[in-house]
């Protein structure tokens, strides 16, 4: 039975791929931080299998011994300060976390491995990074695993760091390290504080008569939009390759923000023109324009193609939204 280990296991992606590990029956850890995190009662609950490791990406050695405890054949490294707009307000703790958080498991992984060559097929832990379009910031679109990285927020530049140890550690040590260059994807266990989920349970709120406004910030940029059960499965599918690589992950399509809140509005009946409004202050300091992926190396190598489309998407997000408010109506 293979093992994995998960960071970031409380997160959207962490719980999709628990699921999944866990259906093909692997053995799955997830490293929890913290005290008295609520999020662990919640990854309980909803993936009871998934044995949970105490640990930080801050802390060195917390990693070392979550590993040497677990012993796992693969590790996802999920964990990651992800909110862009808190980036500006905390950047150096995303730059501990986010960015030097992926050089420490990597190097938990080479202490204990002792620097064995392992990306030829060998019996060393595989190494999977949750590297971000937000890397391709002001790039031009299309973007794929040649577009020269233009970050323009801290998280972005963080994420950028963390790409490159991991190639940089595969190049130097020999190490399974992959990368994975995941496009915006979303679904029900999306944060609230992402304008997706912000839209959709704004929308099933404002249906049940709980909420009568929805106040955004920039309408105008686009996103490649896809679903989180999706792209999970990219990432498994990354780690069974013979070689360890980088792959841009996402539809190929682009929608703006205006376009998701119109689809979701629409979906309940409602005009979006009616609820929505805009205030400056949610604007950022510095904005990602337009992201659309060209995903062609992941489809041929990996077999990998999406198949929850923008509209099933949105569709998708606010009847769940609409389930769980009428249960707490
Ligand atoms: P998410 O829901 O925000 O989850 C982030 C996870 O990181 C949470 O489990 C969080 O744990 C954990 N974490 C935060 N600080 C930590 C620390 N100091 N030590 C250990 N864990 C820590 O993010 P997601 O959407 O699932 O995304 C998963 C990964 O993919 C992230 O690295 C994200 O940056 C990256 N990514 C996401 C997308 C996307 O569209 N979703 C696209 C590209 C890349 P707590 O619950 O304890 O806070
Ligand atoms: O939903 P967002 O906060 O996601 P963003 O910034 O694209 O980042 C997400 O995707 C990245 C991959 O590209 C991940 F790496 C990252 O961890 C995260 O998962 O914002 C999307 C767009 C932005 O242009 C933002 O300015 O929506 C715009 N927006 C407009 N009004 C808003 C709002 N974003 C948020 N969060 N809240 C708003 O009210």
């Amino acid at each position: 039975m293979k093992r994995a280990l998960i960071t970031g296991v409380t997160g959207q992606d962490g719980r999709h791929l628990s699921e999944l590990l866990l259906s093909k029956g692997y053995e799955v850890y997830g490293l929890v931080r913290g005290q008295h995190n609520p999020k662990r009662a919640i990854v309980e609950r909803e993936v009871p299998d998934v044995k949970i490791a105490e640990g930080d990406l801050t802390d060195q050695g917390s990693l070392i011994s979550a590993l040497q405890r677990t012993q796992p054949d693969e590790i996802y490294n999920l964990g990651a300060m992800s909110f862009v707009t808190l980036s500006w307000q905390q950047p150096e703790l995303t730059g501990n976390v986010t960015g030097l958080g992926a050089l420490r498991m990597l190097e938990a992984i080479r202490i204990l491995q002792g620097n064995n060559r392992s990306q030829n097929g060998g019996s060393g832990m595989r190494f999977y990074q949750a590297s971000s379009s937000e890397m391709f910031g002001a790039a031009p679109a299309p973007q794929s695993e040649t577009t020269l990285f233009h970050p323009r927020s801290p998280y972005g530049v963080a994420k950028v760091f963390a790409h490159h140890i991991t190639v940089n550690y595969r190049e130097s040590y020999g190490m399974y390290a992959t990368s994975g260059i995941l496009f915006n994807h979303e679904g029900p266990r999306r944060g609230p504080e992402f304008v997706t989920r912000k839209i959709s349970r704004a929308v099933a709120r404002i249906k049940h008569g709980l909420q009568d406004k929805l106040v955004l910030g920039n309408l105008e940029s686009r996103r490649d939009w896809g679903y989180a059960g999706d792209y999970v499965d990219a990432m498994w599918r990354m780690l069974q390759q013979d070689r360890p690589d980088d792959f841009v992950i996402g539809t190929g399509e682009t929608h703006s923000v205006q376009e998701f809140a119109e689809r979701a509005f629409e979906h309940v009946d409602l005009n979006w023109r009616d609820y929505v409004t805009t205030d400056t202050s949610l604007l950022r300091p510095a904005e990602v324009d337009l992201l659309r992926a060209d995903a062609t190396k992941a489809r041929e190598q990996l077999g990998w193609e999406p198949k929850v489309r923008f509209e099933e998407l949105v569709r998708m997000m606010v009847d769940a939204d609409l389930a769980l408010e009428r249960q707490s109506c």
